[in-house]
């Protein structure tokens, strides 16, 4: 579908970016990469619906419906509902083994946990497009599910009422290596992972992974760092993936401050869903939502938000991207915005492609290391929606043009792109990469 109005080369970006989505598409999911992730994931799956809204807002709410299919009897939303297409991803049933605890609503197999709450953002941004019947529709068939879900959220990973939600492994925060979760993961790794690299060293544990064929090792997780999460899932599985249990594990539980952002965001967008649609959202709920947006300001020391260890309640101090997400809750008061702006903006997360994923400064920092170091388009929509949010429009502005730009400069959808020189890494068939880019030229 052409856009009159863009330059020729946006244009020809743009037919790039339709043609990845229509290489990904599975019927009524669209897989994250052909290469590498071959199944639904629960956030990717809400991205690229508020790209497909620009091409087809019905396609668009088959993307988002289609995650209740992998809703748990629990309320739980998986983060990877699997396609019966393929078995060759890395993590797949036979890793995770719901099946023995669970079923899921259509049958289909999933993992265990899940990703950050990112679809009742995108229900409404869908919503937008559609006609008032339409959306009316679309809303009622959502909400029974994504309020089971937002429940779920509190009544199982907030047991103790701290109005913030724990995450049990750190595939659950999409940010899988992040420094603040491999510090507090890696301790953990049980002896297994440690006897199996120094029997076999690491050459052996990089034959053993599946994962890195299609892309070079060293823009993924280190095998070690690999065989740890791996390890956390089976600490996951023999706990029947029921927080009271993983609780008594040595499972780290952190509070995760991106997650529980974007789920302050998603309250808000599910309380508008309800009320166009005449429900009333249940009175336990409505107080989770409110000890949400108090609790998130106990992350915060000398203006940088972080995430926090359940256990300890001490936080985690470790500044990644994660901590500027409260800009998208809209959560931090004004006289902190202009410093978090400055932040952001400054040479050391280096606004010129974006905003890296770990400070340049960082000892961690890997230019071209997945969540190491590198600029992810899912990362820069959502700090620009908050910029905006707080009327700091040139900023906004200037983060969605860089995004355009360092995917301009390489000509093709890349997962992830270097803040040092914007080289593009990863799958360069990235469904969110595209999808986000057809948002931001609309
Ligand atoms: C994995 C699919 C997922 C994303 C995550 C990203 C990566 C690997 O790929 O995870 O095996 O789950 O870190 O955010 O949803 O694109």
């Amino acid at each position: 579908m052409p856009v009159p109005s863009l330059p020729a080369e946006l244009a020809a970006l743009r037919e790039t970016a339709v043609s990845v989505l229509r290489g990904n598409d599975l019927g009524d999911i669209t897989r994250p990469s052909p290469t590498l992730y071959p199944h639904q994931w629960l956030w990717d799956s809400c991205f690229i619906a508020i790209g497909l809204r620009h091409l087809d807002p019905q396609r668009a709410a088959a993307e988002i419906l289609s995650l209740l299919r992998g809703q748990w009897p629990s309320g739980m939303i998986p983060h990877v509902i699997f396609a019966e297409t393929t078995d060759f991803y890395h993590a797949g049933p036979q890793r995770w083994r719901c099946d023995r605890v669970t079923t899921t609503a259509g049958g289909a197999q999933s993992t265990g946990v899940t990703q950050p709450p990112m679809i009742a953002e995108a229900a409404v941004r869908v919503g937008e497009m559609m006609t008032d019947s339409a959306r009316a529709a679309f809303y009622r068939q959502l909400y029974p599910g994504l309020l089971r879900f937002h429940q779920w959220l509190y009544t199982e990973r907030d047991p103790d009422d701290d109005g913030l939600v724990s995450l049990v492994h750190s595939w659950e925060s999409g940010m899988d290596n992040t420094p603040t979760w491999m510090e507090i993961t890696r301790p953990a790794a049980p002896l297994a992972v440690r006897a199996l690299r120094r029997i076999n060293g690491d050459d052996a544990l990089d034959a053993l992974r599946r994962d890195s064929k299609e892309v070079p090792p060293d823009e993924r997780l280190t095998s070690g760092d690999l065989f740890t999460l791996y390890r956390i899932v089976r600490e996951l599985r023999g706990a029947h993936y029921d927080f009271r249990e993983i609780r008594r594990t040595i499972v780290p539980l952190v509070q995760d401050v991106a997650f529980n952002a974007i789920l302050i965001r998603a309250n808000e967008h599910l309380t508008a869903i309800a009320a166009e649609i005449g429900e009333v959202i249940p009175a336990g709920l409505r107080r989770s939502m409110r000890r949400s947006r108090e609790a998130i300001g106990q992350l915060v020391v000398d203006g940088v938000y972080y995430s926090r260890d359940f256990r300890t309640r001490t936080l985690l101090r470790h500044e990644t991207i994660a901590g500027l997400l409260p800009l998208y809750a809209g959560v931090v008061p004004e006289d902190r915005v202009d410093g978090m702006v400055k932040t952001l903006t400054s040479p050391r997360y280096c606004a010129r492609f974006g905003v890296a994923s770990v400070p340049l400064d960082d000892p961690a920092f890997l230019p071209r290391c997945y969540w190491q170091g590198p600029v992810w388009v899912n990362m820069n929509w959502l700090i620009a929606d908050g910029l905006e949010r707080y009327g700091r429009l040139d900023a906004a502005d200037d983060l969605r043009r860089n995004t355009v730009d360092v995917i301009a400069a390489s000509g093709a959808m890349y997962e992830y792109y270097s803040p040092l020189d914007g080289s593009g890494a990863g799958s360069n068939r990235f469904s969110w990469t595209a999808a986000l880019l057809l948002d931001l030229l609309a």
